[in-house]
């Protein structure tokens, strides 16, 4: 007789994320992964980005977050479509929460849908989600050397954006040291040095960002 065999959870997410992708292909959406640590600055990332793109682009936003709804608060203040996934303890986010988020969002009226993953360097780089691209972010207060401790974050990234660079004076951050150590995983990945607070260097990854959503909606 034939054995049944159960997949792995990781397996088993991959099928789910290739029928997002799928999805969401069909229906001309792009999905960005954004990713980092607590507080590295992922909302006001996304939120600066929405200030920036939102007369070209219509945009939605799944906030992920262990417990609470103060992320998708803000954004759901600036009138922009959100949905808070609460994991309840869990670390990431897994594709098949993403596929049945889909629903709450009108996808015919949506180019971008921005997905703000846990605070958690680790094992949310283990998840596709059915992204197009992944933004990870590494704040300066973090530090220079978190590259090469979390290297599968940054090996998986399409962008890192070096933030809170408005801080530089007052850390020890060598931020030479950790771009050559993301190329040195990633040869293809972006580099940005961004303040969200002071707006130095947004736009430049706004641009990038445009441009590579563009990419996707116009395929
Ligand atoms: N100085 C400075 N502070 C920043 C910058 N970006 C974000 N912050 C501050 O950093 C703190 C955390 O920012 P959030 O955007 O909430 O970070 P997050 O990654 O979304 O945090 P979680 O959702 O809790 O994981 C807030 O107090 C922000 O005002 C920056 O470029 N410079
Ligand atoms: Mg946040
Ligand atoms: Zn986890």
């Amino acid at each position: 007789m034939e054995i049944k065999i159960v997949k792995q959870i990781l397996e088993w997410n991959e099928d789910v994320s290739d029928a997002v992708k799928a999805t969401l292909s069909e229906k001309k959406v792009c999905l960005v992964n954004v990713m980092g640590s607590p507080g590295a600055g992922k909302t006001s990332l996304i939120t600066d980005i929405i200030n920036r793109l939102r007369d070209t682009l219509r945009i939605g936003v799944i906030e992920g977050d262990i417990a609470g709804a103060i992320d998708a608060d803000k954004i759901d203040k600036m009138g922009i479509p959100v949905v808070q996934l609460q994991t309840d303890g869990a670390c990431h986010i897994e594709a098949m929460s993403i596929q049945h988020m889909l629903s709450f969002f009108d996808l015919e009226n949506i180019d971008v849908l921005f997905v703000e993953n846990i605070g958690n360097l680790v094992c949310p780089a283990e998840f596709n989600i059915g992204e197009d691209f992944r933004v990870a972010i590494l704040s300066v207060p973090e530090g220079d050397d978190k590259v090469e401790k979390y290297p599968l974050m940054f090996a998986t990234t399409d962008a890192l954006v070096m933030n809170k660079y408005d801080m530089l004076p007052y850390f020890e951050f060598d931020d030479k040291r950790v771009e050559q150590n993301v190329l040195d995983l990633n040869g293809k990945a972006k580099v940005f040095r961004v303040s969200t607070k002071t707006g130095e260097g947004a736009a430049e990854f706004a641009s990038w960002l445009s441009e590579r959503i563009a990419v996707k909606i116009k395929s």
